[in-house]
């Protein structure tokens, strides 16, 4: 099956395109997880290796997640909950007093790209409302934005109610401007990045095995 006319589609950015080339596969009868995975996951996979190598920048991003979303929204009521949400399930947000959403956005966008069930709990959100998120969704991972360096405290804090939990299998994720590698190992977070893209490799290897990526 030929999934190329899609994935160039989703690159441009051209939603009534994205919604042509789903339906025209559709209709010769390809799968829609097959759609889903070899068509529009790939393609943003795609996206997301041209976002780390600076060849595209973050509208070109904005856009093909858009068309990407198009095509999930035509293939969500052909597929079962188990088949959309098979990577795991991972809470993402911005700490409390921090307003900026931008950047998360774009890694929400990623890691939905990438099969993963993502619960957004959107800006300025208190250490609690991760921890009660984590516990109803049963995440797998905890993704943290920050982009003041008045707020990265806001993100230690969270970790720290996180880790005091105790939940086992639990990985923490940090990112946004101003958080380094040394700050994501000084509050004892399991994986940083600091773009979008090598986000989902890290979000990747969290979720499948137990190996810190800080
Ligand atoms: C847009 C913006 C705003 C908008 C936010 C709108 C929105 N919806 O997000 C508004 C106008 C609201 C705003 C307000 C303020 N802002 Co402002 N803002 C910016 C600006 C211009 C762009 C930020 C941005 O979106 N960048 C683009 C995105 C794509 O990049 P990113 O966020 O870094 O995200 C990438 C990575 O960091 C990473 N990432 C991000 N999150 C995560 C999470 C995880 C888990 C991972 C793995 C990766 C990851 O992946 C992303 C994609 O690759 C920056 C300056 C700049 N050029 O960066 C200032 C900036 C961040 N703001 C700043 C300031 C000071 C403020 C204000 C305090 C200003 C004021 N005096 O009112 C307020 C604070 C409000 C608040 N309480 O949050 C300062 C911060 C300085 C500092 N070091 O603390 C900056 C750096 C400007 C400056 N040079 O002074 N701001």
């Amino acid at each position: 099956m030929n999934f190329e006319n899609l994935k160039i589609s989703i690159s441009a950015g051209n939603v009534p395109e994205v919604r042509a080339n789903v339906e025209a596969l559709l209709k010769t009868g390809t799968e829609p997880l097959e759609i889903l995975n070899s068509g529009l996951i790939t393609a943003m996979e795609e996206i997301g290796e041209k976002f780390k190598r600076n060849e595209v920048y973050v509208p070109e991003v904005l856009m093909a997640a858009r068309a990407m979303k198009e095509g999930v929204s035509i293939l969500k009521p052909l597929l079962s909950a188990d088949q959309l949400g098979t990577k795991g399930c991972i809470v993402i947000g911005t700490v409390k007093g921090d307003l900026h959403d931008i950047g998360k956005n774009i890694v929400t966008m990623m890691l939905e790209g990438a099969g993963f069930k993502v619960i957004d709990l959107g800006v300025d959100v208190p250490p609690e409302k991760f921890l009660s998120a984590v516990i109803e969704h049963k995440a797998d991972l905890v993704a943290i934005s920050a982009l003041l360096t008045t707020t990265m405290p806001s993100m230690k804090t969270t970790v720290g109610v996180l880790r005091e939990k105790g939940l086992p299998n639990l990985k923490i994720m940090v990112g946004g401007a101003p958080v380094t590698k040394e700050f994501a190992e000084e509050i004892r977070a399991d994986g940083f990045s600091e773009e979008a893209g090598s986000a989902v490799d890290i979000a990747k290897k969290l979720i499948s095995g137990s190996n810190q990526e800080v």
